[in-house]
């Protein structure tokens, strides 16, 4: 177990945070894991509903064969993440957006926790499990705080269906094209809590180092990013992140 501490912050990284004016930052689940959000692959591949592993009930096939089993599974989830608040790692993160010149939070999360700690700008790339969205007509209904969900589109009346991007979908049109035109731009990009296993989003720190980006990864476990890292935080998210306030 791996105590976090100011001294892994290296001189080199703690100037280039100092120097940096465009800087990107990517999250996945273990930023919100010290909130009390399951990982998805954390914890021994545990994420299963009803029996059924999470890339199942989380998969296009199942939105086509059993539309209410996934709106079972998601308005469960709904009513588990409106109890939860951020941790300091979502804190320091929307601290940054007022430091740099240029900030970029892109998050492969579905749990709207950034925006609850304050960060106002985020690129969600696998949508959010606040909205409902219309099969046919691809309207957006808004599920946050006390709304209800619809029962069916209010334009065009045919079924709705959780707006986040499920296995074997396309990502939001747009979105990722946004977090790689700004992960090409970015001089210091933080990948925190993710295992970069999932793509495209695993591409993006990819497109940074490339791009000529300082690479550092914040997560108490390897990845297969690890290694092409310029730099490893290895420990919890909302631990390490807010020593670089100090
Ligand atoms: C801590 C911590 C603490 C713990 N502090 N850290 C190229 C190669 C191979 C396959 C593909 C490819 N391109 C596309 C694919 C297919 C597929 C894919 O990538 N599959 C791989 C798994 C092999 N990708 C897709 O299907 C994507 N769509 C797509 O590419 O469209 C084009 C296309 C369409 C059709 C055919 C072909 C191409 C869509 C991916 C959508 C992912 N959706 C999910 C579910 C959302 C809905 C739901 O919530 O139910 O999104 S899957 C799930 O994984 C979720 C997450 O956003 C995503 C990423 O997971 P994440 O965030 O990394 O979490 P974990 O749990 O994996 O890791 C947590 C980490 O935190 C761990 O490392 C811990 O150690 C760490 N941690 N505590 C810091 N305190």
């Amino acid at each position: 177990m791996h105590c976090a501490s100011a001294s892994q912050i290296t001189s080199e990284l703690g100037e280039r945070f100092r120097a940096a004016r465009k800087v990107l930052v990517l999250t996945g689940a273990g930023v919100s894991a010290e909130s009390g959000v399951p990982t998805f692959r954390g914890g021994g591949n545990s994420a299963v509903w009803k029996g059924m592993p999470f890339d199942v009930i989380s998969s296009a096939q199942m939105v086509e064969r059993d539309l209410p089993a996934v709106w079972e599974w998601f308005d469960y989830r709904r009513g588990v993440l409106k109890e939860l608040s951020p941790n300091p790692a979502h804190q320091a993160i929307a601290r940054w957006q007022n430091v740099f010149p240029e900030f970029t939070l892109v998050t492969q999360n579905i749990d709207g926790l950034h925006q609850k700690a304050g960060s106002r700008e985020v690129i969600e790339v696998h949508g959010s499990i606040w909205r409902a969205r219309c099969v046919s007509c691809h309207s957006r209904f808004d599920m946050s705080r006390d709304a209800v969900r619809p029962e069916a589109c209010l334009h065009c009346a045919d079924r709705l269906r959780p707006d986040v991007v499920l296995f074997g979908e396309m990502l939001p049109p747009g979105a990722f094209e946004l977090a790689a035109e700004k992960a090409s731009q970015c001089e210091l990009c933080f990948v925190v809590g993710t295992s970069s296993l999932v793509y495209p989003a695993a591409g993006l720190p990819e497109i940074a180092k490339s791009s000529g980006a300082y690479l550092c990864e914040v997560n108490p476990e390897r990845t297969p990013l690890s290694d092409f890292c310029d730099v490893v935080l290895t420990g919890k998210a909302g631990e390490l992140l807010p020593l670089f306030d100090q």
